[in-house]
């Protein structure tokens, strides 16, 4: 599905602003048919932003099951000749879209766009109902998974083993968008390269089987020159003097692909323009070669998360932190715990940043809460818990990223899900499948998930097969707290064990402590800034001691929202910015490492 945009033969209009809503009390949705009514203006939202924290209402902000949208939109009456479609750049987590009075699309999954064409519903200059029911429900049929119990007052609580807020809603663009009658569906392009010659292969997908009209691709380079002009669906692009996507040193070219009609190539029937970067990546031996090249990953696990508008997206925002995060001299990030808006690809794409993909496969794991607490936990695979519709759903949210996300550059490995219970029985029944789905759709990029301190080297069973060792480690904070030469040690012995076990790339995927900015001590005192720094000074004496390490990603960015809990101080506050973005001490620690020192060079 390829994402609406502007051209010579397409148009958006955009449905972003301010909608009308209202909290539906029941959880079946069928029950008052409120889309088949006007939703009065009392209660607004904008959109795109999650709804959670634009009231100043507990029971909005922790309400479980349906909220319902609504808002009126017009189809232009030029389009009379075109398809049309509305398009949600997500909603978290379950979506029904009705047209009027029609039911018109569901789709599950919160972090993936879906559309529906409604061309035969709407005719070109009519006004229209649009109403968009959003459920924030997560069981064990969802990915994240989640649990709902009624509660003795007949209330419905939602627990769920992630540390992030539940933030719903529309937080993403909303569009109805104009393409005509037949069409670019798709585009799929794998790049290489031979000395300074470039290879694109590409396949130009197309609603109908072309019946008159023929494909051209062109590539244009940032000088606008065109640097190849082919013809056909399915070809492979030979670039000489090639310029290619570093990271770092981000080069694009344009593929502009058109139908044309076969009698007269100046009929132009589609048009569709994608930025791509020539680059190459693999895993060899214990090293992570972008063109060829070891690479050494800086950075942090991110969270789309600011005030007010939780997980809704926001260009400021999102630029802001990349200029953040190029003060602070990383050059790559996680999405965990979720695939992020597409606009974050397309920013990584154009500067060079190095993003490794997530699913929103977390908290597929009960050992965790348990363990931290110290009781017994109930099998994580098992038919109560992650069982075979949880994999099922799991596999359609590697179906939907992989399709979503596989042309973008910046992308150079899929994370297909994040602290797994990967040493517990059933994990890799679980994840073989999964790694399979992975590798088919993506021969191009390796394959990762994030492992668990409690998943140890000799108990976990499914490392070998994944390309490369994403470690998520806290010692020095949910163990050792406060003795860093004891977690040094301890750390370092792991590390090697999975260096000796298993001769492949290690990226340490998460390590940091929370600090609460303005906090100080000379002493190791947890939560003050200067524990943080020390923390993570030491984790980086141990990377440089062993080979195997190719990157380090702190976590976290920055303080993010979740759930209320005896470990959290409004939010979890591992941030090395806070909410605001603000730096705190750490800061400096990673800005003296990865950009006076030059660790990734
Ligand atoms: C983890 C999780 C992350 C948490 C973090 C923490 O291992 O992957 O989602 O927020 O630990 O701070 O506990």
């Amino acid at each position: 599905m390829l994402k609406p945009q502007v051209s010579s033969t397409r148009q958006i209009c955009p449905l972003d602003g301010i909608w009308n809503f209202a909290v539906h009390k029941e959880p079946d949705l069928e029950d008052d048919k409120l889309w088949t009514q006007t939703i009065s203006s009392q209660l607004q939202v904008p959109v795109p932003s999650s709804y959670n924290d634009i009231f100043v209402d507990a029971k909005i902000r922790d309400h479980v099951g349906w909220v319902v949208y609504q808002r009126d939109a017009i189809v232009p009456h030029t389009w009379s000749l075109e398809r049309y479609c509305l398009r949600f750049d997500a909603a978290t987590h379950v979506a029904r879209v009705y047209v009027n009075e029609h039911f018109v699309l569901a789709h599950s999954g919160g972090y993936t766009p879906f559309e529906c064409d409604i061309t035969d519903i709407v005719k070109p200059g009519q006004r229209f109902r649009l109403t968009v029911a959003v459920s924030n429900e997560l069981t064990w049929e969802s990915i994240p998974p989640g649990k709902i119990e009624v509660m003795a007052n007949g209330d419905r609580k939602q627990t769920y083993y992630h540390d992030f807020f539940n933030y719903a809603g529309l937080a993403r663009s909303v569009y109805l968008y104009s393409k005509p009658q037949i069409s670019i569906q798709d585009i799929f392009i794998t790049t290489n390269f031979q000395e300074n010659t470039g290879l694109v292969d590409y396949v130009i997908e197309t609603s109908h089987p072309l019946e008159g009209a023929d494909v051209r691709v062109r590539l244009i380079d940032e000088n606008e020159q065109c640097v190849y002009d082919g013809r056909g669906q399915k070809s492979r692009a030979v670039i000489g003097n090639v310029r290619l996507w570093q990271p770092g040193g981000a080069y694009l070219y344009q593929l502009r692909a058109e139908l044309i009609s076969s009698s007269d190539p100046n009929t132009v029937i589609d048009s569709y323009e994608l930025p791509i970067g020539i680059r190459t990546v693999e895993v060899v031996g214990n090293r992570f070669l972008i063109n060829g090249n070891p690479f050494y990953f800086t950075g942090f696990g991110k969270h789309e998360d600011s005030l007010i508008r939780g997980k809704g997206h926001d260009n400021a925002t999102m630029i802001h932190d990349f200029h953040l995060m190029d003060w602070i001299g990383a050059n790559s990030f996680r999405t965990a715990h979720y695939p992020y808006a597409e606009e974050v690809y397309e920013f990584a794409d154009r500067h060079g940043i190095v993003v490794i993909d997530e699913t929103a496969a977390v908290g597929i794991n009960l050992g965790i809460i348990a363990g931290v607490f110290g009781f017994k936990a109930p099998p994580t695979f098992s038919a109560e818990s992650a069982n075979e519709k949880t994999q099922h759903t799991h596999l359609q949210a590697i179906r939907e990223l992989v399709s979503r996300d596989k042309n973008h550059p910046s992308v150079v490995m899929w994370c297909i899900a994040n602290e797994i219970a990967s040493a517990e029985a059933g994990a890799r029944e679980y994840m073989e499948p999964l790694v399979k789905l992975t590798r088919e759709l993506d021969p191009t990029r390796p394959v990762c998930f994030t492992n668990m301190a409690f998943s140890k080297v000799d108990k976990e069973v499914v490392t070998d097969l994944f390309d490369v060792l994403c470690l998520n480690r806290y010692y020095g904070w949910y163990s050792q707290m406060g003795d860093l030469d004891a977690a040094e040690q301890i750390l370092e012995k792991e590390l090697r064990g999975w260096q000796e076990a298993h001769d492949k790339p290690i990226i340490i995927a998460e390590y940091g402590a929370d600090a609460h900015a303005g906090l100080h001590s000379v002493l190791d005192v947890a939560w003050s800034e200067d524990y943080q720094s020390r923390f993570l000074a030491m984790y980086h004496r141990v990377f440089d001691r062993v080979d195997n390490i190719v990157g380090e990603h702190v976590w976290n960015f920055a303080d993010f929202h979740c759930t209320s809990s005896m470990t959290r101080v409004d939010g979890n506050k591992k941030g090395i910015f806070t909410r605001e973005r603000r730096p705190k001490a750490a800061a400096q620690v990673l800005r003296r490492r990865w950009k006076e020192d030059g660790i990734a060079a």
